[in-house]
């Protein structure tokens, strides 16, 4: 069984490398709410996720000792509404893309077991959060197969995390991006005085599973979202439009801070919020790598970091790349900042 999942999987790699399949994944919602294709232009999504559309399954993350966490994760197939009523078949971490944000503490054992549901093809996790052997510990989990890996997160930060398995442009294009904070074991120096913390995540959309494209094409939509730090938070996908209609809200006088990460896969952003000043950074989300008063942070593919300011005035203030192009393109959110002006 699983050699045949092996010689299954490795068949349908080689269809995607040569782009063979024979349905449309790229989608728009029909006037019944039906999802049908777009055009036939762009590359099809592989025959086995004909259909498929697995419900999200939640992200487990369960403390085990003061220096020891498990990580429960799934790889699966499922539709995300990247524009108003544009649906993306996508490959993802538990039926988000990005992934849900996973938070652990300086120091801590992390046993990660990732569960591959996708019907078809494997799929791992690389985290950037770990030092480790990519080729143990990043290593293939086969469809219907689930595999636990060890490795300790030893430095504080802000991390990108994907699937690293071949080619792994298609699986990051395709959606399988996340966010992994590892906070400092002495927290970080404003820690008291913070009002607000969002999540601000970056990346791109290209035509529908298509390699050709995600190498040497340009964005068709680029997006933001944000993830939940807790049980109760919100936990959007990388969409063009959510974050605009229902914004971050914070109060005037908030001293606000945003773990921000551009998963990519190839763009840089330039992360500003118009209408202010990023008092404090910290590069990559280490505590170590401060910085001050900067009014845009550049965030290569898979960088980090957190940014820390104080709203002064109510109002909107959006939250985009400064490479408007990429902006003009989608990567636009608005913090509503209520309240008197007075403070
Ligand atoms: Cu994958």
């Amino acid at each position: 069984m699983i050699k045949l999942a092996v010689v299954t999987g490795m068949i349908l790699l080689v269809g995607l490398m040569t782009g063979c399949g024979v349905e449309q994944g790229d989608t728009k919602a029909g006037e019944k709410g039906q999802v049908e294709a777009v055009s036939s232009d762009k590359t099809e999504a592989i025959t086995p996720h004909k259909g498929v559309n697995q419900e999200p399954v939640p992200l487990v993350v369960e403390r085990v000792g003061e220096k020891e966490v498990n990580v429960e994760m799934t790889a699966q197939i499922t539709d995300i509404e990247i524009a108003e009523n544009h649906f993306y078949k996508a490959w993802t971490f538990n039926g988000q893309a990005p992934g849900p944000v996973v938070i652990v503490k300086e120091g801590d054992l992390i046993n990660f077991t990732l569960k591959n549901t996708d019907p078809s093809i494997p799929h791992s996790m690389d985290f950037h959060a770990v030092h480790t052997a990519p080729s143990k510990n990043f290593a293939d989990i086969m469809p219907d197969e689930q595999g636990t890996f060890r490795y300790t997160a030893s430095k504080p930060g802000v991390f990108m995390y994907h699937c690293g398995t071949k080619p792994v442009l298609s699986h990051i294009a395709n959606g399988m991006h996340g966010t992994i904070i590892v906070k400092p074991e002495n927290g970080y120096p404003n820690d008291g005085g913070i009002d607000r913390e969002f999540v601000i995540l970056q990346n791109e959309w290209y035509k529908y599973n298509d390699l050709e494209d995600f190498a040497s094409g340009e964005p068709s939509h680029v997006a933001f979202s944000t993830k939940s730090l807790d049980d109760n938070g919100r936990n959007t996908n990388g969409d063009t439009f959510t974050l605009k209609k229902e914004p971050l809200i914070a109060n005037v006088g908030d001293r606000i801070r945003m773990y921000v990460n551009n998963v990519g896969p190839n763009e840089m952003s330039s992360f500003h919020v118009v209408g202010t000043i990023f008092d404090d950074v910290y590069i990559d989300g280490n505590p170590f790598n401060h910085m001050q008063g900067l009014q845009t942070v550049l965030l290569p593919a898979s960088g980090g970091a957190i940014v820390e300011f104080t709203v002064k005035e109510a109002g909107d203030y959006p939250i985009v790349t400064h490479q408007f192009n990429h902006a003009e393109k989608g990567a636009v959110a608005i913090l509503r900042v209520d309240g008197p002006d007075d403070k």
